[in-house]
C-alpha cells in the first residue's frame, strides 16, 4: 500500500503544475517508458501539460506504446515551460542521461526563474530516497504499478492507452509474471489493466516474442562465449565490442539475453558483460535465492534488486570480467 500522505502530496503537486517533464533512465526499458507514458496520458487527460523527455530516441521495440511518438529527445528541443520533473525507475539524475539544465526553470515571458520540484517514483531497493520528493517502495514490482496506485488514489480514469502502457511496465519488470516479484497484488493489478483495455497481445508480441536478426546475431555471439566459474555456480556470457558493432544492435534489444546464462542448472549467479563502447563495459547480474547481486552492483556504482542488478565499468571487457567475478566469488564464498 502506498504512503497515502506522500502520495496525496505528489498528486496535488502534479495536478497544480503548469508543466511536467516525465523522465526515465538511459537504455529505456518497458517499465521506465511504460510508466512515463502511462502517467503522461493520465496527466494530459487531467489537463496538465506533460511531456516525456529522454536522452535517447524510443527503441523500436517500444514504438507500439501509445504516445511513444510524442516522446521528446532532449537534443532536438524542449517544451517552453515546466515546473515539475518526475524521475521514474531510477534514483539519481545521472541515470537519466539528461542535462542539469532541465532541473531549472525559466519562463521568458513572465521573467520567472527558479528551481523545479523534483518527484522521484521508483521501486529499486538501492534507491536511498535522496532525489526530491521521493516515493520509493521496493514492494512494487514495477514503477508502472506505482502509477496505477497513483491513478486509483487520484481517481483518474485508466483508459485503454494508459492500461497498455502500465501493463507493459508490469509485464516486462516481472519477466512476464515469472520473477519472484510476481505477487498476488501484481496479478490483481494486471487483471485490472486487462479489464481496462490493455492490448495484451501487442505487449507480448513486441516485448516478448519479437527477436530481430540483429538480436539473434548477438545471441549467437553471447552463447558462443558462455563459460562457468565457481564449479558451475556462476555462468558468464560476454559480448565483445566487435560482436556488438558487427551485429548492429540497439541497446534495448539486449533484454532477456542473460536469462540463457541463468537457465543453466546449478547457476546461482549469472553475469552478462557487454562492451558497449571501447573501454566501457556494462554488466548485468541475475541470481537465484538469497544471493544478493545488488550488493555487487552497488559496489561498482550501479544498483538494482537483490536478484537482478547492473552496473557500468570504465574498463575493457576482460578487466571488467576480472573485477566483477572477484566480487561475485565473495558473495558465493568460492575461492
Ligand atoms: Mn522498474
Amino acid at each position: 500500500m502506498p504512503n497515502s500522505t506522500l502520495l496525496d502530496t505528489i498528486i496535488a503537486r502534479l495536478c497544480s503544475a503548469r508543466g511536467v517533464l516525465l523522465v526515465g533512465h538511459l537504455a529505456a526499458d518497458g517499465d521506465s517508458l511504460g510508466a512515463c507514458l502511462g502517467l503522461w496520458h493520465l496527466l494530459r487527460a487531467r489537463g496538465v501539460p506533460a511531456y516525456v523527455v529522454g536522452a535517447e530516441k524510443v527503441p523500436a521495440r517500444f514504438s507500439f506504446l501509445p504516445g511513444s511518438g510524442s516522446v521528446i529527445v532532449e537534443s532536438t528541443g524542449l517544451p517552453d515551460y515546466w515546473d515539475v520533473v518526475v524521475v521514474m525507475d531510477c534514483g539519481d539524475w545521472d541515470r537519466t542521461g539528461l542535462s542539469d539544465a532541465l532541473l531549472r526553470r525559466e519562463d521568458k515571458n513572465l521573467q520567472l526563474r527558479g528551481e523545479v520540484t523534483i518527484i522521484n517514483i521508483d521501486h529499486h531497493q538501492t534507491n536511498r530516497g535522496l532525489l526530491g520528493m521521493a516515493w520509493v517502495d521496493p514492494s512494487y514490482a514495477a514503477v508502472g504499478q506505482q502509477v496505477l496506485a497513483l491513478a486509483e488514489q487520484a481517481d483518474l480514469r485508466v483508459t485503454p492507452d494508459v492500461a497498455t502502457c502500465l501493463y507493459t511496465a508490469l509485464a516486462t519488470d516481472t519477466g512476464f509474471f515469472r520473477h519472484s516479484n510476481t505477487t498476488g497484488a501484481v496479478l490483481r493489478d494486471a487483471a485490472k489493466l486487462l479489464e481496462a483495455g490493455a492490448d495484451m497481445r501487442a505487449v507480448v508480441e513486441h516485448c516478448l516474442q519479437r527477436k530481430t536478426l540483429a538480436e539473434l546475431c548477438l545471441l549467437r555471439g553471447a552463447l558462443a562465449s558462455l563459460t562457468q566459474e565457481c564449479d558451475g555456480r556462476v555462468t558468464v556470457m560476454e559480448i565483445p565490442f566487435t560482436v556488438f558493432t558487427s551485429c548492429g544492435v540497439e541497446e534495448a534489444e539486449m533484454e532477456g539475453m542473460i536469462d540463457y546464462a541463468r537457465a543453466v542448472p546449478g547457476t546461482q549467479i549469472a553475469v552478462l558483460l557487454r562492451a558497449v563502447q571501447a573501454g566501457i563495459t556494462k554488466v548485468s547480474f541475475r541470481s537465484r535465492g538469497n544471493n544478493d547481486v545488488s550488493v555487487v552492483a552497488v559496489s561498482f556504482g550501479g544498483g538494482g534488486h537483490p536478484n537482478a542488478a547492473g552496473c557500468t565499468l570504465p574498463l575493457p571487457i576482460s578487466d571488467a570480467r576480472a573485477a566483477v567475478l572477484a566480487a561475485v566469488r565473495q558473495v558465493l564464498a568460492c575461492g
